[in-house]
């Protein structure tokens, strides 16, 4: 595989997981899945975390894994790149990973002393794909082993922080978000 191959590998295999924590920006608000309480005098997940941006941000990762799906062939030819399918259970795995790894980042970041929206750098850049990798790595391990390849999963390693620090950084711009990261 070339370097550029393997990159359009590693973008199209990590979209369902990318798309699902703007989603959850986008659609975010309502009912806290802490339901407001608290451990050790501070909140258990905080307001971030809601039923509404998690179950939205889930649904769009796994809608566009199905619709990257119908277009692989396509999009494939045109690259000069053999793009991966997402059997079914990835559809769900890659995108419940993401919103998963970050609500579990939230959970970290609540027990070592950091108020909503504080950075966590590192962690901010990297939940999301640590957790989606690992249950698509339970999904399917056949699929997984067969697509994230190590060279792709080192450029997933380096693009991941890239995207993620653009991509926030122009929804703060756009009044999306509250913070830059
Ligand atoms: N969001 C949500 N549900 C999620 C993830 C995100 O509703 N599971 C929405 C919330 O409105 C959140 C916004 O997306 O405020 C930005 O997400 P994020 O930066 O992850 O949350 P923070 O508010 O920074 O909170 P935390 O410090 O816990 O990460
Ligand atoms: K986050
Ligand atoms: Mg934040």
């Amino acid at each position: 595989m070339t370097v550029l191959e393997t990159i359009a590998v590693a973008v199209w295999a990590m979209l369902p997981a990318y798309v699902p924590n703007n989603a959850a920006v986008l659609a975010g608000g309502g009912r806290p899945i802490d339901g407001g309480r608290t451990w050790g005098g501070r909140r258990i997940l905080g307001d971030g975390k809601s039923w509404r941006g998690t179950a939205v941000g889930t649904a769009a990762g796994a809608l566009l894994a199905v619709a990257l799906n119908a277009v692989a062939g396509d999009v494939g030819a045109a690259l000069g790149a053999d793009l991966p399918t997402f059997p079914p259970a990835v559809i769900l795995a890659l995108p419940f990973g993401a919103m998963l790894g970050d609500v579990l980042a939230s959970f970290l970041k609540r027990r070592t002393g950091r108020e909503r929206g504080a950075a966590f750098p590192g962690l901010d850049q990297l939940d999301f794909v640590v957790v989606s990798l690992l249950l698509a790595f339970l999904a399917a391990p056949d699929w997984f082993v067969e697509t994230f390849t190590l060279p792709v999963l080192a450029v997933i390693l380096v693009i991941t922080p890239l995207l993620h620090v653009s991509t926030n950084a122009v929804a703060y711009r756009l009044g999306l978000k509250d913070e830059p990261w």
